[in-house]
């Protein structure tokens, strides 16, 4: 997107991306500038910090951090940063995404991370909450969020069920 970044989404690899895809896709739909970042915790902490700085000095109101095991991408942003941080555990070890949520939601006091559902269904999850949050400043986007909800509504009231 060519606007100036309102959301951030990072993730602590590649391999996370396919999970984060639809809270990219929502950003997208709701026209939500965003911009997506693979960025390590214990691989790149230095350039993470350096990013987290930049982005938030340059205008992003909302990060979502994504990240699989022992997850502490959206705890040490937060701990950065007074910008919400929204994040989305990974199934990416054998205990699929239970070590995640639980690193990501046991947040000592203090140092607040939201944390959304494990998996795709929380990426979606987070993009929305984003949009919430960035709605509160915005009248526009506030209807494009009302109206997506209203698809959604419509979209069960639309089904058929095999006769
Ligand atoms: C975490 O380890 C990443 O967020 C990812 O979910 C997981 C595996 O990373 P790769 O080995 O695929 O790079 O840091």
């Amino acid at each position: 997107m060519s606007e100036k970044p309102l959301v951030a989404v990072i993730m602590g690899s590649k391999s996370d991306y396919d999970v984060l895809l639809p809270a990219i896709e929502i950003l997208r739909e709701l026209g939500i500038p965003y911009e997506a970042r693979v960025l390590s915790a214990h691989r790149t902490p230095d350039q993470l910090f350096e990013y987290v700085e930049k982005a938030t000095a340059t205008g992003v109101r909302t990060i979502i951090a994504g990240a699989g095991g022992a997850a502490h991408l959206a705890g040490v942003i937060a701990a950065k940063t007074l910008v919400p941080v929204l994040a989305v555990p990974i199934a990416a070890t054998p205990l699929n995404g239970l070590d995640s949520l639980l690193s990501m939601v046991q947040m000592p006091k203090g140092i607040p991370v939201a944390t959304l559902a494990i998996g795709k269904p929380g990426a979606g999850n987070a993009a929305l909450f984003a949009a919430e949050i960035l709605a509160l400043n915005d009248a526009a986007l506030y209807q494009r969020l009302a109206a997506w909800r209203a698809n959604r509504a419509q979209e069960v009231l639309d089904a058929k069920l095999p006769e």
